[in-house]
């Protein structure tokens, strides 16, 4: 029988391209998307979906026994600008949605979870460049700070239950179908909005700021075959590091600017400089490789002409 796949948090960034090509693969009604609000029409229309607030345990139980429901990919999260505003309401999403999957994996009622990690757990005392899977970790936003955490208790409830969770700490995610929401890398998002709209970008962030960044096929690629690897290959069940491109805000600007020579860029930075500040310039995720094959595809040259070809199309 197929398995039965359901994804919380299915209208964000990620949630929305991760259930499409999820339901690509294994067919539209093996794949439940659900969130506390309705997505755009191709989510909505091309499979099943449950009004679920994902905080709810005894909600999220009975969908997972409605439907026979054999894994979980938890993407309901309070990214890193808004947790700094809401730090109650962050911790409580990002920790308390994480608990009520672990405990239903405990309990057996489901095989195999999914949760996203993220450069936030890194802070200042990292090594910035090439940053190691196991480091020092010292994250200062209330982000990391939860991601950190739920990095922990996936590995514990791994050792001492048994429990199959997988996970990932992505970098900045680049996406055209769907805008991402309150993160610290959203600014190379909006560019590419704003080089389209305007020809040009007023960033948040100064020139400089160089980050780890990954276009969303390469992330929706890596957490379907970390999903599918044979579980006695993961070396970690924290979370693995995951690798494709940095630059900076400059750095994204001329690669625009090739594309579209007036285009101008301005800085404004604001309190996500910060938070910019404290993360990893560059990421070694040479476990991802060797654990289970991960090999990017996308970097800074191809993301830039896959984001703006796919947006002038989508403005006809
Ligand atoms: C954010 O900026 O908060 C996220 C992340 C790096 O996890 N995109």
């Amino acid at each position: 029988m197929a398995k039965t796949i359901l994804i919380l948090g299915a209208c964000g960034q990620i949630g929305t391209e991760l259930t499409l090509a999820l339901r690509d693969l294994h067919g539209s009604e093996s794949v439940v998307a659900s969130d506390i609000r309705e997505g755009d029409a191709g989510l909505m229309d091309s499979g099943p979906f449950e009004i679920l607030d994902a905080t709810n345990a005894d909600a999220m139980e009975e969908v997972v026994v409605h439907y026979g429901v054999d894994e979980i990919y938890l993407m309901a999260a309070m990214l890193s600008a808004t947790a700094e505003k809401f730090p109650d309401r962050a911790w409580n999403l990002n920790m308390n949605t994480l608990f009520n999957v672990l405990k239903l994996a405990k309990e057996k009622k489901i095989s195999r979870v999914f949760w996203p990690s993220s450069i936030a757990v890194f802070g200042s005392t990292t090594p910035k460049e090439n940053t190691p899977q196991a480091t020092v970790m010292e994250p200062s936003t209330v982000y990391g700070i939860s991601k950190q955490s739920g990095e922990r208790w996936c590995a514990y409830y791994h050792r001492k239950f048994g429990v199959d969770v997988r996970s990932l700490r992505y970098p900045g995610l680049i996406s055209w179908k769907t805008q991402p929401g309150g993160g610290t890398t959203d600014y190379a998002v909006e560019i590419f909005h704003e080089a389209l709209r305007s020809g040009s970008y007023t960033c948040f962030l100064g020139p400089n700021t160089r980050l780890p960044m990954m276009y969303m096929d390469d992330a929706i690629r890596a957490t379907i075959e970390l999903m599918r690897a044979d579980g006695d290959s993961l070396g970690v069940r924290s979370s693995y590091n995951l690798n494709a491109m940095s630059f900076s805000p400059a750095e994204l600007a001329g690669a625009i600017r090739r594309e579209i020579p007036s285009f101008e860029i301005a800085y404004e930075p604001d309190f996500r400089q910060d938070i910019a500040d404290s993360w990893p310039s560059s990421i070694d995720d040479s476990q991802a490789r060797s654990d289970w094959g991960w090999r990017p595809e996308y970097d800074l040259e191809k993301t830039t002409s896959a984001m703006l070809r796919e947006l002038r199309a989508l403005q006809g």
